[in-house]
């Protein structure tokens, strides 16, 4: 037994969605199976429980249409929260997908009115966002996509996108707002398809924006999304953090290729999920970890409360396990050894140069010699690490 408390820690970094406390176990074949939790309880639940930040829909915590005065109201409640328990606000967002006028589309709607409504309705949650403290704020498009292809252009789609996307970077700018903006890939659901599909379009995207908005945006995948495009999301997770732009995680889980399940993070590919951690720890994340799942519909809220516990349990837990992976000495030694390569041929090509490529071209080598005679013992590495993870090493 471990003699570890895995509490959870404000050094963690750990946030949960406002959401997904209040989540009422609500599918699109069933009602609700527990009374929602108010937003309020949520925060201060959170917070209780020493939870870093949370995060919030605009209309999570300030009802569409609320009056100036409730606003006002709300704002009050939330700090006096804030202070009672130490909980942040370190994400905002705003909700572009449950009202029916978004029915096709936010941004990247054809209604210039829609679009118009949408880019008005991110800055008022952008202003409540920054009141309220938060770093980040998400673009998780789940209505900017398509069933209907003779409907609409792509081209136009990521035109339309775009467009909004500088407008917001420069109203930011201008207020001054200390705030970053990540953008959440997700290949489809609640559209049969949709526009940001994965860590790479997303990338590839941000590079296309005005040039003083570009460092200003990065992503925040979260893994269902990335296993629901049936991808890997240790290596999803891998590119946004080598370009620099792995500024959020969504953490959940999910089993693969299916309708999006936001399980607990770890319940259904521990591994996974592990080197989802790993990642973080090897290269010193330090950047927002949210946990973006509900708890199972079978649960009531005392459930809930054990769903959020749960999360950032098994977290540190493959936090530990990570560090006791890199400690292990058996582990280390093979690793070193199938890592190992020929140095006399290193930095060949480093540096361009028609001497380099003189040298590079002249070089005579015997594939089938190096093909053969040097085994790579993946089947022992995968096994020490196995045996890692279920506590017998
Ligand atoms: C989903 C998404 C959402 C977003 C959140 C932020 O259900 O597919 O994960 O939960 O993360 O709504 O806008
Ligand atoms: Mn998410």
């Amino acid at each position: 037994m471990s003699m570890m408390s895995f509490a959870p820690s404000h050094s963690d970094k750990f946030a949960f969605g406002v959401w997904c406390v209040t989540n009422a176990g609500r599918d699109p074949f069933g009602d609700a199976t527990r009374k929602p939790m108010p937003a309020m309880q949520a925060i201060r639940g959170l917070g209780e429980r020493n939870v870093w930040g949370f995060e919030f829909h605009d209309n999570d915590v300030f009802p569409l249409g609320a009056s100036a005065a409730q606003v006002r109201k709300i704002v009050r409640d939330v700090r006096a929260i804030m202070a009672d328990t130490g909980i942040c606000c370190c994400s905002g967002t705003t909700n572009l997908f449950f009202h029916p006028v978004f029915k096709d589309g936010a941004f990247t709607s054809h209604d210039p009115q829609i679009r118009a409504y949408a880019v008005h309705k991110v800055m008022h949650a952008i202003d409540l966002a920054a009141e309220l403290g938060a770093q980040n704020f998400l673009f998780w498009g789940g209505r900017e996509g398509a069933e209907v292809d003779a409907a609409k252009d792509p081209i136009e789609a990521i035109r339309r996108f775009r467009e909004a996307m500088n407008f917001l970077c420069a109203y930011v700018r201008q207020n001054k707002y200390k705030m970053t903006f990540t953008i959440e890939p997700k290949p489809n659901e609640p559209r049969g398809d949709l526009y940001m599909p994965s860590v790479g379009n997303a990338l590839a995207f941000i590079e296309t924006l005005d040039p003083p908005n570009r460092a200003m945006v990065g992503v925040n995948p979260e893994v269902a999304h990335i296993k629901m495009a049936g991808l890997n999301p240790y290596h999803e997770y891998g590119q946004a953090l080598e370009a620099g732009k792995l500024f959020e995680l969504h953490l959940n889980d999910q089993k693969p290729v299916r309708y999006d399940q936001d399980l607990t993070f770890g319940s259904a590919s521990l591994k996974e999920s592990f080197f989802i951690v790993k990642l973080m720890v090897d290269h010193k994340f330090a950047g927002i970890k949210a946990f973006d799942a509900h708890a199972y519909r079978s649960e009531d809220i005392d459930g809930v409360w054990d769903f959020v516990e749960r999360n950032m349990r098994t977290y540190k837990i493959l936090e530990e396990k990570a560090y006791e992976a890199r400690a292990n000495r058996d582990l280390s030694a093979l690793l070193e050894e199938i890592q190992a390569g020929n140095k006399a041929y290193e930095k060949l090509f480093t540096k361009y140069s028609p001497a380099a490529v003189r040298k590079l071209k002249a070089l005579k080598f015997d594939p089938d010699k190096m093909a053969t005679g040097r085994r790579l013992a993946y089947e022992k590495l995968d096994q020490i690490l196995t045996e890692i993870l279920l506590g017998i090493r």
